[in-house]
């Protein structure tokens, strides 16, 4: 049993140590090149995107497929086809991907297509523009290809249905150990890209938009540095520019694990937070190929695909209850 499975075994990472996530995630060999993680218990997801990473693929693709994955997934109720929809019906999608040079392409508000970290790339790729919103990214998609479907799926529609008959709005901590999907990957060549995907918060008001599809606070990636994303309550992410800080904390000398504590407590100090309420996680990698998670309660995980195997980890977290 290798050192990260005995860890996984014993439960030792779950219980809230987090800055010693980093001791227990440490790969910081470069010979342990290419590494793939993401946010909450998504293995089919890093399975994908350590294929192509293994096979000597870069980052960016990686990223992107292994997104695609949760995408396609209909049972998935917070990413692409499936999701659950604004309090009118509508499913309307947020994605973001960063590469290593920089660059980066966004959509918000993007309806019948299920796809849309690739649209996301598709706007970084092949227009003038960083972010492109609503019809128009939808037009955009159709006009590179895209297939326009119904995203709403039976189960979806029947959960919304019963949301109407009190339309509480409550945002869900940790909606069924899988979220939004954050992924971020270093490759061969020790190149680093990112990508976020949502289908945002159920039940929230139409036209609202969260943290996953802003560069900076659902996902940033600086390739001298490393690259972070968060899950969770996306206005609370928005309003500590999450993702940034715990790149600019690492560049400042931080481990990925104490970078996303900070930003964590950044959020979780604030004179009148209301904490204990949501959820938010961070990922994060930097350069070296170190990883590390934080969180403000306890069920947040991160799945990470290396040479020992693609293994789920249970985040150490803020608030202990009781
Ligand atoms: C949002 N951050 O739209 C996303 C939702 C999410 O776990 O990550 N939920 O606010």
């Amino acid at each position: 049993m290798n050192r990260r499975s005995f860890i996984k075994s014993t439960g030792i990472a779950s219980l809230g140590l987090g800055l010693k996530i980093d001791k227990t995630y440490s790969n910081n060999s470069l010979s342990n090149f290419p590494i793939v993680i993401a946010t909450w218990d998504v293995k089919n997801a890093t399975k994908r995107a350590w294929e192509i990473l293994s096979s000597g693929g870069n980052s960016l693709d990686a990223v992107e497929q292994g997104c695609r994955v949760e995408e396609a997934n209909k049972e998935g109720q917070s990413v692409g086809i499936g999701g659950l929809p604004d309090r009118e019906g509508n499913v309307t999608l947020d994605a973001c991907i960063m590469d290593y040079y920089g660059n980066c392409g966004s959509v918000v508000y993007l309806k019948e297509i299920k796809h849309a970290i690739s649209v996301a790339r598709m706007v970084m790729e092949k227009t003038p523009h960083v972010m492109l919103a609503g019809e128009g990214a939808k037009k955009f998609a159709i006009s590179m290809g895209f297939k326009k479907e119904n995203l709403l799926t039976e189960k979806s529609k029947k959960d919304w249905i019963k949301w109407k008959e009190n339309e509480e709005y409550k945002p869900i901590i940790n909606i069924e150990n899988h979220d939004t999907i954050g992924m971020l990957a270093i490759d061969k060549d020790q190149n680093i890209s990112g990508g976020c995907t949502t289908s945002g918060l159920a039940y929230k008001m139409q036209g609202r938009v969260g943290d996953s599809p802003i560069i900076g606070s659902g996902l940033f990636i600086d390739n001298e540095v490393g690259g972070a994303v968060a899950t969770g309550l996306g206005e609370e992410v928005l309003k500590t520019v999450g993702s940034f800080l715990v790149v600019e904390l690492m560049r400042q000398g931080y481990s990925p694990g104490d970078a996303c504590k900070i930003a964590v407590e950044r959020i979780v100090k604030k004179p009148n937070s209301n904490y204990k309420n949501f959820q938010v996680g961070y990922i994060a990698l930097n350069k070296k190929g170190e990883t590390g998670t934080f969180s403000i309660q306890k069920g947040f995980s991160m799945t990470q695909y290396d040479k020992d195997g693609n293994l789920n980890f249970d985040s150490p977290y803020y608030h202990k209850q009781g």
